[in-house]
């Protein structure tokens, strides 16, 4: 038995809750059952329905497209289609650069955004531009990006600053140096003509080395090289490999300088406008992606360095004496970098511990 007013009434907020759903209305909590611990059918009812733009620096099959590809199924997969995912390769919404400033603005909603680009936006992002900072064990540095405080508590901070939530920073394997020549002293590298990202700390640390470098986006790398604009450049194998870098030179040199660091990062007004429920499946999605992208990148580090013998070029592994001389010369490098802020002084000299704890860790 009910009264026919009470009826209307229930009827008409029934209606306008489904019409408020319907139109995302902004109401985070339209879907507020949060906790039903099972977030495969939980995530895909309800909720508004979106597309986002993911977009990242590399080329088709490269290491951040099949990590934005793997993103992109997760999310599709875990919320039924309700959130549809579009993968954008580098050079399809502009430069590196441009991708960065469209994170910022919101014309795109998620990025794989690599702090060789943002030095000059997040000046403390420049931490992952210091050579030799970084462990010679893979598996030190995939800790450190999995758990540093420094990277997610100050330097996290920064990105927040500018309009940027970074959700995970990541690693894709160790850079090489390519060249028209061999290069495994700092004799070696004295003026050579280097294409480097354009952040200023990695132009810094390479004119520290003794040489001559040429800041340019990746697009022109390889006709720099092949007309000889450039003597050189550095990149993680598989990237080397994928973009035919070894046509057009004569030497690799495994160096392991430097490890190339990325950030997977939202526009931040698109990630909090998101309901708590939708933030999480983004987070989760991510954090699952990291994991499986390591496996994949030493599929991928391998295959790369099987195409590599076969070219027609020399391998050349520096020795850990080779290595120190560079090394030695870079440390200025990181006094450049505390001067930045009071800030980036504590995301060094924390990151420093951390690398140093987790080596001692991972060595019992
Ligand atoms: O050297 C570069 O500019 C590029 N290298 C890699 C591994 N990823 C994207 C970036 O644009």
């Amino acid at each position: 038995m009910y009264n026919k007013k009470g009826f209307y009434l229930l009827l008409f907020m029934f209606i306008l809750s489904i019409a408020l759903v319907a139109c995302g209305g902004g109401s985070d909590d339209a879907d507020s059952g949060t906790d039903t611990g099972d977030s495969g059918s939980d995530a895909s009812s309800g909720g508004e329905e979106m597309t986002l733009k993911f977009a990242h620096e590399e080329g088709q099959g490269d290491v951040q497209d099949l990590y934005a590809n793997k993103f992109k199924e997760l999310i599709e997969e875990k919320t039924d289609g309700r959130i549809k995912v579009d993968v954008y390769t580098a050079g399809t919404l502009g430069t590196n650069m441009d991708v960065l400033q469209s994170l910022q603005t919101g014309a795109i909603e998620i990025a794989i955004t690599s702090p060789g680009f943002s030095g000059d936006v997040i000046p403390e992002s420049q931490i992952m531009a210091i050579p030799f900072l970084f462990s010679d064990n893979l598996e030190v540095n995939k800790k450190v990006f999995n758990e540093s405080e420094a990277l997610y508590g100050p330097l996290a901070e920064k990105y927040e600053e500018k309009g940027i939530t970074p959700f995970k920073f990541w690693l894709e394997g160790f850079m090489y140096w390519t060249a028209n020549k061999e290069i495994t002293t700092p004799d070696d590298m004295k003026g050579v003509k280097i294409r480097t990202m354009p952040t200023s700390l990695i132009i810094k640390s390479y004119e520290l080395m003794g040489a001559n470098p040429t800041p340019t986006d990746s697009g022109e790398i390889y006709t720099m090289l092949q007309t000889k604009g450039i003597d050189a450049q550095e990149n993680p194998l598989f990237y080397i490999v994928s973009s035919n870098f070894l046509e057009v030179q004569d030497y690799l040199m495994d160096s392991k300088h430097h490890i190339y660091t990325t950030v997977t990062a939202a526009n931040q007004d698109f990630f909090e406008g998101l309901s708590e429920e939708d933030q999480q499946i983004i987070r989760d999605v991510v954090d699952e992606v990291n994991e499986w992208s390591f496996d994949m990148q030493d599929e991928e580090a391998e295959k790369a360095l099987e195409k590599a013998k076969e070219e027609d070029i020399e391998i050349i592994e520096l020795t850990s004496e080779q290595r120190e001389a560079f090394k030695e010369l870079s440390l200025p490098a990181r006094e450049e970098y505390k001067k930045e802020s009071d800030a980036a002084k504590e995301i060094l000299e924390t990151l420093e511990k951390e690398i140093e704890e987790a080596e001692a860790e991972l060595a019992e």
